[in-house]
C-alpha cells in the first residue's frame, strides 16, 4: 500500500524533488510525532511545524519552488502570504517570480493604520493565497474572505501539506480551489519508505487521518455580528443549520440528535439508586437528547452503573451529562475528572463547569481528556433565587467560552442575550404547574424557557421523576418544548 502510494506520487514527482524535500524537512525536525493540540482543539498524533524552515534558506527556497510549481492557475497579479509561516514562503515566491506580494495579518494592530492587509492592490486583481498547512480550511477561508472584502479576485490557494481532514472539500464549497504539494498520506509513505518512521507510527497517523476527515469550517460570517446584529442568530436558527457553525464534535452530535429525534429535552435524573437510574433512563430514553446525572447521590454506584448507562445511551441515542459543576483550580479538577470513585471522564460526554476559577479550570479538564471526545457546559447563571451570577459574570463566561470553543459546548443559563449559534443554551428550573420548591429553586414553563428566555434545551428533573407516570410526563415536556422551538424558528431563513 505504502509502496503504491509513493509510486503513484512518483508520477507527479519525476525528479524526486518532493521526496527529497520531505526527507530534509524531517531531518530538521519539521515533522513531529507525539500528542499535539491543533488550533481547533483537536488532539493529533502528528504536527507539521514548517516555521523551522526560516533557519534553512536553501530549504525555504525549495519549499517555495515546489509550492509555486503546484499553483492551480496562471497570471496572478499578486501573491498573499498568511502570517506567520506563509509570509517567508510568499516573500521568496514574490522575489523569485517577480509577483508583488500582500501580507495578511492574523489580528489588526492596535495602533497606526489598523489594516488587516499590507501592500498595494487594486480591485479585481487576481491573487494567489500561500499557506503552510490546511486542516479544516478555516484559516485559508478567513484570509480569502478578508481579501474578497477588498474586492480582490481570490479563487486559488496553494499549501505545502494537506492534512486530509476535510479542508479541500470545505474550501471547494466556498469557491476556493486549493492544491497542496503533498498530502499527509503521501508524506507518511515517503517517511516509512526511507526508514524515518516505523510502521506503527505510520499506521497511527493514517488511522488518525481516516477518523478525522470530517472537520467543518466555521465561517466568521456565520458566527459574527454585523452592525451589532448577529448574522446567524441562534434563536432564529434550526438545530440542523447550526451544525455547520461549529467544529465541536459533541455540539454537532447533539444538534444532530435533537434534529433527528425531534427532542430538546434533557432529563435531570436525580434518583438515588442505580436501579432507579437505569430504569428511568431506559423509559425516558426515547424522548430525550441528554440524560443529566448527579452521580455522587447514588448509594450504590459501581462500574455496572456506567456500563448500563452507556448501553442505554447507545440504544436510545442520547448523550450523558454529569452535572459535576467543577469549580477548582486546574490541577485539582483534572484529578476530580479522571480519578476518584467515579472516573467521570471515562463515561460522561459532557460535564458542567463553573467559570469562577478562570481559564485554568478548562485547561485542567482538557488535560485529562486523553484523546476522548468530551465537552463542557459553563454554568453562567443559576436558576435558584439569590444566585450570585451577575451580568458581568455572565459576560465573562461568554468570553471564556469564545476562547475555548474546542471544549465548551454551551451555557447553563436562565436567559441569554448571545445569538452566537455555536453555543447551546441549557435551561434548568423548568416545571409545569409549580413556581418553586421551597428551597430556592425557581420554575418557569417549557414555553417560557424557550420562547421568552431563549433556551435551546430544557432540563427537567422532578417534573418528570416525581410524576405519577414519568414516561407520560417526559412526552408532555418533550412535545411542549419542541413545539415552542419550532414556533421560535418559524420565520427562520436558515
Ligand atoms: N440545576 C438547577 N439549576 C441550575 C443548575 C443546575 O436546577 O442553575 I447550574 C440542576 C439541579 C437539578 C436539576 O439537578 O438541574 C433541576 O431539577 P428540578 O427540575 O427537579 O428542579
Amino acid at each position: 500500500m505504502a509502496e503504491t502510494q509513493v509510486q503513484q506520487m512518483g508520477v507527479g514527482d519525476p525528479t524526486g524533488a518532493i521526496q527529497q524535500c520531505i526527507l530534509s524537512l524531517h531531518n530538521i525536525g519539521v515533522v513531529k510525532f507525539g500528542r499535539f493540540t491543533l488550533k481547533s482543539g483537536m488532539q493529533s498524533p502528528v504536527y507539521f511545524d514548517l516555521r523551522l524552515i526560516v533557519s534553512y534558506p536553501k530549504l525555504m527556497e525549495t519549499v517555495s519552488e515546489l509550492m509555486w510549481a503546484a499553483r492551480p492557475g496562471t497570471d496572478y497579479d499578486l501573491v498573499c502570504g498568511v502570517a506567520y509561516t506563509g509570509l517567508p514562503i510568499a516573500t521568496v515566491i514574490s522575489t523569485k517570480q517577480n509577483v508583488p506580494m500582500l501580507i495578511r495579518r492574523k489580528e489588526t494592530k492596535g495602533y497606526g493604520t489598523k489594516k488587516l492587509v499590507e501592500g498595494s492592490y487594486q480591485g479585481n486583481q487576481k491573487c494567489l493565497m500561500i499557506e503552510d498547512v490546511i486542516v479544516s480550511g478555516s484559516s485559508v477561508y478567513e484570509s480569502v474572505e478578508t481579501l474578497r472584502d477588498l474586492k480582490l479576485d481570490v479563487k486559488d490557494a496553494v499549501v505545502f501539506l494537506d492534512r486530509e481532514q476535510g479542508g479541500t472539500a470545505n474550501l471547494k464549497a466556498m469557491d476556493i480551489n486549493i492544491v497542496s504539494v503533498v498530502t499527509m498520506t503521501e508524506m507518511m509513505s515517503i517517511l516509512l519508505k526511507h526508514g524515518c518512521i516505523d510502521q506503527v507510527t505510520h499506521d497511527s497517523v493514517l488511522e488518525f487521518v481516516s477518523s478525522h476527515r470530517d472537520t467543518s469550517i466555521v465561517t466568521k460570517e456565520k458566527t459574527s455580528c454585523k452592525n451589532g446584529i448577529q448574522v446567524m442568530d441562534r434563536k432564529n436558527c434550526s438545530f440542523e443549520s447550526r451544525i455547520t457553525t461549529t467544529n465541536h464534535p459533541l455540539t454537532r452530535k447533539l444538534f444532530e440528535i435533537m434534529a433527528n429525534k425531534k427532542t430538546n429535552l434533557c432529563v435531570a435524573a436525580d434518583v438515588t439508586t442505580t436501579e432507579e437510574l437505569v430504569s428511568l433512563a431506559d423509559k425516558v430514553g426515547p424522548h430525550i437528547c441528554l440524560l443529566k446525572t448527579h452521580i455522587d447521590i447514588l448509594t450504590n454506584f459501581s462500574q455496572d452503573t456506567i456500563d448500563k448507562l452507556r448501553d442505554l445511551a447507545a440504544k436510545h441515542n442520547f448523550l450523558l451529562f454529569e452535572d459535576r459543576k467543577f469549580g477548582d483550580i486546574g490541577s485539582t479538577v483534572a484529578n476530580q475528572y479522571s480519578g476518584g470513585a467515579y472516573k467521570i471522564v471515562e463515561w460522561a460526554d459532557l460535564v458542567t463547569v463553573h467559570g469562577l476559577p478562570g481559564d485554568g479550570v478548562i485547561k485542567g479538564l482538557v488535560s485529562a481528556i486523553n484523546g476522548r471526545t468530551r465537552g463542557c457546559v459553563l454554568v453562567s447563571q443559576m436558576s435558584s433565587s439569590g444566585a450570585l451570577t451577575s451580568e458581568e459574570y455572565v459576560e465573562n463566561c461568554s468570553k471564556m467560552a469564545e476562547n475555548h470553543t474546542y471544549f465548551v459546548v454551551g451555557f447553563v443559563s436562565q436567559s441569554s442575550k448571545s445569538g452566537d449559534p455555536r453555543f447551546i443554551l441549557f435551561t434548568p428550573g423548568v416545571r409545569l404547574g409549580k413556581t418553586g420548591d421551597g428551597l430556592g429553586q425557581q420554575y418557569v414553563t417549557p414555553r417560557s424557557a424557550i420562547l421568552e428566555r431563549g433556551a435551546d434545551i430544557i432540563i427537567v428533573g422532578r417534573g418528570i421523576t416525581q410524576a405519577s407516570d414519568p414516561v407520560a410526563a417526559a412526552k408532555e415536556y418533550r412535545e411542549e418544548a419542541f413545539d415552542a422551538y419550532q414556533e421560535r424558528i418559524k420565520h427562520s431563513t436558515h
